[in-house]
């Protein structure tokens, strides 16, 4: 239940106020002055304070100030309630860091509207996993700005100068959304709106500039730059957390599309059952790697295997054990081969690895390495040893990628009839 303290020395109107928030399912403590404000907000969180501006032992403004000031007590919201319904003390109230201004005439109905569609406009952004970043140069403003977002369960990390935030936004970090001040001290927010915009990390975060300006051309400008959309100060709460929520609503369905995209292309390229890369990812390579070599005078080796006697081990033991050699030794070799190597599964039992850099003489340390590694692999239905036959070529005998292939598949048949584990390079 969320928590309020009513500051108010005029009887007659702590009651009306009592009486509005009753209706609200709040928990309400009645003070009647600064001191004792002061004693029941050292003694538990209040989530909501209301201020009356004239109290006998001080200013409500200076307390609220006070308040939002200190690191302890900044999060209470705080709503000041006044007699008097000048712009002037609206302005001050907002300058003070209040979370709101009512009149006393207008409090009753509309203070319990007011915190209701507030605490449930806060309570309805979702989907928020990231923190919101603030940029924004004064204290007070970057309170409140926090205060409203810690209604809503959402974390900050907040900058006061361009400086301290574009070493941020230099490097990755995950975050949903970023609200910018349009005048910072040491700067305009534009040059930081561009850097922001330069680094791709963030080309899907939001960005929300504060403004109290209302010049359209500037406007214009900001969202060319890559600004998403503005709050005018002081906020409307309600309007801010309608606002919040769609930007977060559309962050999170990129992130979801953005995650599945990257599913797909993993898919795309992957083999289902050994996750190895498909035959289809290995032939993008193998042309990018030719082209390259080419460029670069290198060679590069191709390792053509098949595993030996597969059918047998099907017909013995079983298609799932069958398939658990292919796992197996697809996880086994995986961890063998090197970080620029490319190893795919080519067919249903046969493999092959594209070694960049690599003439075929040293590419023979590398198939060598692949029987002794295949034969000494244990699996738990036979003691028997898993073998592969293997054929080995280079772009320096070929004169094009296809040809390595083929002559790679010639000499894998040769080692088959030279009687398997075993890998033939001539
Ligand atoms: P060789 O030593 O000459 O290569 O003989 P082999 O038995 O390994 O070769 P063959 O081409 O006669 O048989 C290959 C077998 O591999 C037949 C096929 O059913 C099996 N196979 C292909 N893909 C898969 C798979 O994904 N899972 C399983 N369990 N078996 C597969
Ligand atoms: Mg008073
Ligand atoms: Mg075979
Ligand atoms: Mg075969």
């Amino acid at each position: 239940m969320k928590k309020v303290l009513v500051v108010e020395d005029s009887k007659f109107f702590r009651n009306i106020l009592k009486n509005e928030l009753e209706d609200l399912n709040l928990k309400t403590t009645l003070a009647s002055s600064i001191k004792e404000a002061e004693y029941y907000l050292n003694k538990e969180h209040y989530d909501f304070i209301t201020m009356d501006v004239n109290l006998p032992d001080g200013d409500g403004l200076d307390f609220c100030k006070k308040l939002k000031q200190s690191s302890k007590f900044y999060k209470s919201q705080i709503i000041i309630i006044s007699s008097e319904d000048s712009d002037y003390l609206k302005k001050a109230s907002f300058d003070a860091g209040a979370f709101s201004f009512f009149h006393k005439d207008y409090i009753e109905g509309n203070l319990k509207k007011f915190l209701k569609t507030t605490i449930s406009m806060a309570q309805i952004i979702t989907g928020s996993a990231n923190p919101v970043v603030i940029v924004e140069d004064s204290e007070f403003q970057s309170r409140y700005i926090t205060s409203l977002f810690d209604l809503a369960n959402i974390s900050v990390i907040s900058f006061k100068d361009t400086t301290s935030a574009s070493d941020f936004f230099s490097n990755e970090n995950a975050i949903d959304l970023i609200i910018v001040d349009y005048y910072l001290q040491d700067n305009t927010c534009e040059s930081l709106i561009q850097l922001i915009r330069k680094n791709k990390f963030y080309d899907k975060v939001p960005i929300i500039v504060t403004t109290v300006m209302d010049e359209k051309e500037k406007k214009y400008d900001l969202f060319l730059l890559g600004v998403n959309d503005f709050v005018e100060k002081p906020f409307d709460p309600s309007e801010f957390f309608l606002r919040i929520r769609s930007h977060l609503r559309i962050k999170s369905l990129m992130d979801m599309l953005d995650a599945k995209n990257k599913l797909l292309s993993i898919k795309a390229i992957t083999d289902e059952l050994t996750g190895l890369f498909n035959r289809r990812f290995f032939w993008e390579t193998l042309t990018s790697e030719d082209n390259r070599a080419k460029r670069a005078n290198q060679a590069y080796s191709i390792l053509l295997f098949d595993i030996d006697n597969f059918k047998d081990i099907n017909d013995t033991y079983g298609h799932i054990n069958g398939d658990k050699v292919l796992v197996t030794l697809s996880d086994t070799l995986k961890k063998h081969i090197r970080k620029f190597d490319t190893l795919a599964r080519f067919g249903g039992e046969e493999f092959i690895m594209l070694l960049p850099d690599t003439p075929k003489n040293k590419a023979e340390v590398v198939a060598a390495k692949v029987l002794e590694v295949t034969r000494n692999i244990k699996y738990d239905f036979t003691d028997k040893m898993v073998t592969v036959s293997i054929g080995i070529a280079d772009s320096a005998e070929c004169k094009a990628f296809e040809e390595v292939i083929q002559k790679a598949d010639e000499r894998l048949y040769k080692a088959k009839q030279n009687g398997k584990n075993r890998y033939e390079i001539e």
